[in-house]
């Protein structure tokens, strides 16, 4: 049954696609299947993370994208990692119109992926429906992640180029400072340049930018009106200027070889929980540890140590 799916994936079929991502998702046996049919069909799409906080304009910002890429002849693979996104519900009525024509447009594929239950963490699993969307020959994946915390550092992390969209208002710029967003961003965008500010919020992104960063590769401030497609030309050259100059600087190779590494410890990792929780269900051992722990009759390493040793 894998095997006709995957061949189906891979002759472009959405609904295929769409199973196969529910497989993976739900980490089932099928999803390890396929990934692993898919894997030698891989390694040509540029992913790109988009973060930011929430109700910054993500999702419209992705959309136009998408749209002016559509015009450049480019497929698109969306990710929507976060509940509330407009992609799945409640979009305001006019995106809601133009987020149907991306749906049905043949060379995009649009999925909303829920945070909860992912095995391996929420980075594993996004790193896998990227390498399905991959494999269903999307030239660009974009993954739009909420700026909040560690977990979503590492989702955008996963990213070939990672876009950090900030806001003009009081305060905002500090508050993306300090969950750490900016230092994995290579591209900085202002959106609702609409609003009074702008230049004011870019100008303090310039100087946190300042303060020293990165070799060989200057992080651009973007101003962008999602609402009206204003500057997402531009960002989309920056986006496919980052990708030449990862590809003519060597740091492709190197994202490649990070990205492989993390990935692989993300699965062991999940793979050895599922183990050893396995293991100490079965034979009760992990509520004797707890109660251990509680007594103070065991430290909590020592009971770490005991409850992987009882799963060999
Ligand atoms: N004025 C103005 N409003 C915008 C702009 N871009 C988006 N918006 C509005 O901002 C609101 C939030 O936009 P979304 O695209 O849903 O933002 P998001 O960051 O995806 O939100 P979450 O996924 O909920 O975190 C919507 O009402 C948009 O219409 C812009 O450039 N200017
Ligand atoms: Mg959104």
């Amino acid at each position: 049954m894998i095997d006709e799916l995957v061949a189906r994936l891979l002759d472009g079929d959405k609904w295929a696609l769409s199973r196969v991502l529910s497989f993976v998702e739900n980490g089932y046996p099928e999803g390890r299947e396929a990934m692993k049919a898919l894997f030698g069909h891989t390694g040509h799409a540029h992913i790109v993370g988009v973060t930011g906080a929430t109700g910054s304009g993500k999702s419209t910002l992705v959309g136009a994208l998408a749209r002016e890429y559509r015009t450049r002849e480019r497929t698109i693979g969306i990710v929507a990692v976060d509940p509330s996104s407009p992609f799945s519900r409640g979009a305001v009525l006019g995106d809601r119109i133009r987020m149907q024509e991306l749906t049905l447009d043949p060379g995009v594929f649009i999925r909303s992926m829920a945070t909860r239950g992912a095995l391996g963490g929420l980075a594993a699993t996004t790193n896998d429906v990227a390498t399905v969307l991959d494999a269903a020959h999307k030239d660009l994946i974009i993954v739009e992640t909420v700026g909040a915390g560690q977990d979503e550092v590492e989702v955008a992390d996963t990213a070939h180029t990672t876009v950090v969209i900030s806001v003009p208002g009081a305060g905002d710029e500090v508050q993306a400072i300090k969950a750490g967003i900016l230092e994995i961003a290579d591209i900085l965008v202002v959106n609702k340049a609409d609003q009074p500010r702008a230049d004011i919020t870019a100008q303090q992104l310039h100087a946190f930018l300042n303060l020293g960063r990165d070799e060989g590769w200057e992080v651009p401030i973007l101003k962008t009106v999602a609402i009206k497609g204003q500057g997402v030309v531009e960002l989309a050259d920056a986006i496919d200027g980052h990708r030449s100059f990862l590809e003519t600087s060597g740091r492709l190779e190197e994202a490649r070889r990070t990205r492989a590494r993390r990935q692989l410890l993300a699965l062991a990792q999940g793979e050895l929980l599922s183990r050893v929780l396995a293991s100490a269900e079965a034979n009760g051992h992990l509520e004797e540890l707890v109660e251990s722990i509680v007594r103070r009759e065991l430290d909590p390493h020592t009971a770490a140590q005991r409850l992987i040793e009882a799963a060999d």
